[in-house]
């Protein structure tokens, strides 16, 4: 792979963000530090940013009575600051009211409007929409979806809509996105998500209305041949993985496009994989290489919800951990792909037990003999084992991490076992013991072991780099330094847990 190109969602900006939003930013961030390691800054590129317009954003702006504009400013530079704290590494932040992105919608559209379906049928056309719409999805809905007549995601009565719209030809499109999702030319994964997909394809999926009426929704782009329309969130959102790279004459996006993974939670997997290959079908852009799926997470058992209370702030973990911690102890937790629970409480004991006990005593204690039984000099050929690279490299994060762990752990009870202090010893109760440092055997197998436990704190530490760029340089220079010291401060303070 010579370049690589990574997105997050765009986030949409009716509230301030929160740890689920965290999540998929911070995989990204960990796969493009990775990626740049193996092929160099210039060569990656990592886009995140907020979905600003709809329905939903323009309600949420009157409920505090400020100006959609005025209001999305303010909650984008919240997800800006939130990212800043977390030290994400994104090279460009993307805003669907950026004038840029405006402007390049605008000519997409125009092209679509222009464009011919694979069978030969106009991409657009004009339509009479009838229906259910529900604002918190900024989606039509069908009645079989309903739970007690309401939106079961958002729990509320949807809007019935009656209104001239324009349609996307999505099932003209359809053939050929099975055929791409089949060949493993487009990846979708987990596997379970791919068969979700499939299935969809083979029930047949309606035509889709790809703008809405002013009367509904002011608040977007208009559509160019039609004041009267304002182009569906959804058709504004997805262009902003090529608007973001200057689709179509852009250095960037002759660089970087086709993406090599749209990162994204279950919930958006049907307009990614269908209408957003379609759309790009009908510009004759080639589609994204793959899209990676994850399950949402509940906090305690419940969904996260602002009623409940049980939302949690990202900013709030930085202030408690750091930066860096809170990555790894967000990343950790579990499986990518799975839908699974955060217990916060959880996470003092998680920092105790992996990175007070494990990492940073690792580091300690490599260091303190080091520095005591060799005067800090140790020969070490510094060689690159490459440790959990191949997780990395098919999104398995907690796998990559539980690799390096292992390693950890193996240097840990290495150390218990071996005892080193003892074969360090000259003396003991003051008489020359045979078996201390000055007997060559013992010195010789010292040494080895401390080299190996150094080269291990090396390979820990490069591997650590997407995760912690700051603790694994910390642990390398001192690592790699002449004279090896042990660092004066630990590197994890132990919390105490009430
Ligand atoms: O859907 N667990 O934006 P959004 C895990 N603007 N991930 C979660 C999560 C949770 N509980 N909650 C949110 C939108 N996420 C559209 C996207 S893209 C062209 C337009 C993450 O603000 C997850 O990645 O609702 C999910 O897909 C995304 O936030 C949805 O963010």
């Amino acid at each position: 792979m010579e370049k690589f190109y990574i997105t997050t969602p765009i986030y949409y900006v009716n509230d301030k963000p929160h740890i689920g939003h965290a999540y998929t930013t911070i995989i990204a961030d960990v796969l493009a530090h990775f990626w740049r390691t193996q092929i160099g800054e210039d060569n990656v590129f990592f886009l995140t940013g907020t979905d600003e317009h709809g329905a939903k954003i323009a309600e949420a702006a009157e409920k505090n009575n400020i100006s959609p504009q005025k209001f999305t400013d303010n909650i984008s530079t919240l997800f800006k600051e939130a990212w800043h704290n977390l030290e994400i590494s994104n090279d460009y932040f993307v805003r669907t009211t950026d004038e840029n992105h405006k402007k390049i919608v605008v000519d997409i559209l125009k092209t679509l409007k222009q464009a011919k379906t694979p069978q030969g049928n106009d991409v657009l056309y004009e339509g009479e929409y009838e229906g259910l719409y529900c604002i918190g999805c900024e989606k039509f809905i069908t009645a079989s979806e309903l739970v007690d007549d309401k939106c079961p995601d958002h729990n509320k009565v949807p809007e019935k809509l009656s209104e001239k719209n324009w349609f996307f030809k999505l099932s003209d499109f359809l053939p050929s996105i099975k055929e791409k999702i089949e060949s493993g030319e487009l990846i979708i994964y987990p596997e379970g998500r791919k068969k979700e997909v499939l299935g969809l394809i083979k029930q047949g999926v309606p035509d889709i209305s790809i703008s809405r009426s002013n009367k509904s929704v002011s608040w977007g782009i208009d559509i160019p041949w039609d004041k009267d329309q304002k182009t569906y969130v959804w058709v504004d959102a997805l262009s902003n993985y090529i608007t973001a790279l200057e689709y179509p004459a852009g250095e960037n996006f002759k660089k970087f496009w086709p993406a090599d993974v749209h990162l994204m939670g279950l919930e958006i997997l049907k307009f990614h994989t269908l209408l957003w290959p379609a759309m790009l079908m009908a510009l004759g852009v080639e589609l994204p290489k793959s899209m990676y799926i994850h399950g949402f997470f509940t906090i305690d058992g419940k969904k996260m919800s602002k009623t409940l209370g049980n939302v949690i702030d990202p900013n709030e973990l930085v202030n408690q951990y750091g930066a860096e911690v809170s990555k790894y102890l967000i990343l950790s937790q579990f499986a990518f792909g799975a839908e699974s629970d955060i217990k916060i409480e959880d996470f003092p004991i998680k920092y105790n037990a992996d990175l007070v006990n494990g990492l940073g005593n690792l580091v300690n204690r490599v260091t303190n003999m080091v520095e005591q039984y060799m005067d800090g000099k140790i020969d070490v050929d510094f060689k690159d084992m490459n440790l959990g690279h191949e997780e990395l490299k098919q999104l398995h994060f907690r796998e990559a991490l539980l690799t390096i762990w292992q390693v950890i752990a193996k240097d840990n009870s290495l150390i218990d076992q071996e005892k080193p202090w003892v074969l360090a010893k000259d003396k003991v109760n003051g008489e020359a013991r045979e078996g201390g440092l000055g007997h060559e055997a013992n010195k010789e197998k010292l040494t080895k072991i401390l080299q190996e436990l150094t080269l291990d704190l090396y390979n820990i530490a490069l591997s650590l780099k997407p995760f912690m760029p700051k603790k694994s340089k910390e642990i390398l220079d001192i690592i790699t330094a002449k004279q090896i010291k042990k660092p004066s401060e630990p590197l994890f303070p132990r919390l105490q847990i009430k």
